[in-house]
């Protein structure tokens, strides 16, 4: 077996632990703990796996990448471009369970997680959440810093922009954009496109503020 990669988790909520979880099921891949701004360095944490410090204590931890492992997709997107600036090494974390088409691109510190399924000719893009049971389609397109919640569906040719939400359960039919930073509630059917923005709801999704 080739040389494991020490990573190390940064966020230590429940999103995190799930990427812990991911790690630690994926060949090649050391998880070496998580680091916060909750709690002591040192405190034992879920796993096995504990708080290493705060952001501060990242350049004395000997490490050859990291993920954000934050829910929130601003957040998310804040601490991935200040880690890419410093030189890190954003690594994608993907379950071993998650069936991705062999043309599929998935950019650098994706979660991929268990149960989800990517079709053939979509593009996965840089610091997104496919979340648990996700499904994408083919051809479809998700932007950077995006997030498609669990048990969420995105048909053939969809696009989700940059930071956009689909919520949990929520389906798009094939074809339609979501906007960048829109956020489509749970369990909607999206059958138009939602603008840049919007936040839209229900079946059919319809927009409820934003546009
Ligand atoms: O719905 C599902 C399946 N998962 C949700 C996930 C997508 O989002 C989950 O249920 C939660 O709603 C949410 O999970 P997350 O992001 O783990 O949320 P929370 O438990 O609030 O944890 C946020 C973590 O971010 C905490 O550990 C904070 O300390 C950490 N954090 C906030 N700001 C930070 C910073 N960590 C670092 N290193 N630096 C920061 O600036």
């Amino acid at each position: 077996m080739g040389e494991e990669m020490n990573i190390v988790i940064i966020g230590s909520g429940g999103h995190a632990r799930v990427v812990a979880d991911i790690l630690l099921a994926m060949d090649g891949m050391n998880p070496l703990g998580f680091v916060s701004g909750d709690g002591e360095a040192g405190t034992p944490g879920p796993l096995g796996l504990s708080i290493l410090g705060d952001d501060g204590s990242l350049d004395s931890i000997e490490h050859d990448g990291v993920v954000v492992a934050i829910g929130d997709n601003a957040l998310r997107q804040r601490l991935f471009e200040q880690l890419c600036a410093a030189g890190e090494n954003l690594v994608a974390a993907v379950h071993p369970s998650a069936i991705i088409a062999a043309d599929v691109v998935v950019g650098k510190g994706c979660m991929i997680s268990a149960g989800s399924i990517v079709n053939t000719g979509s593009r996965i893009m840089d610091n997104t959440i496919l979340n648990t049971g996700s499904v994408v389609d083919h051809d479809s397109n998700v932007g950077p810093h995006a997030h498609i919640a669990p048990n969420a569906a995105l048909a053939g040719n969809v696009t989700v922009a940059e930071a956009a939400l689909v919520g949990i359960g929520a389906n798009v039919i094939p074809g339609r954009i979501i906007g960048k930073r829109a956020v489509v509630g749970a369990g909607a059917a999206v059958i138009r496109d939602i603008p840049e923005g919007a936040v839209a709801v229900g079946v059919p999704a319809r927009v409820v503020s934003g546009s």
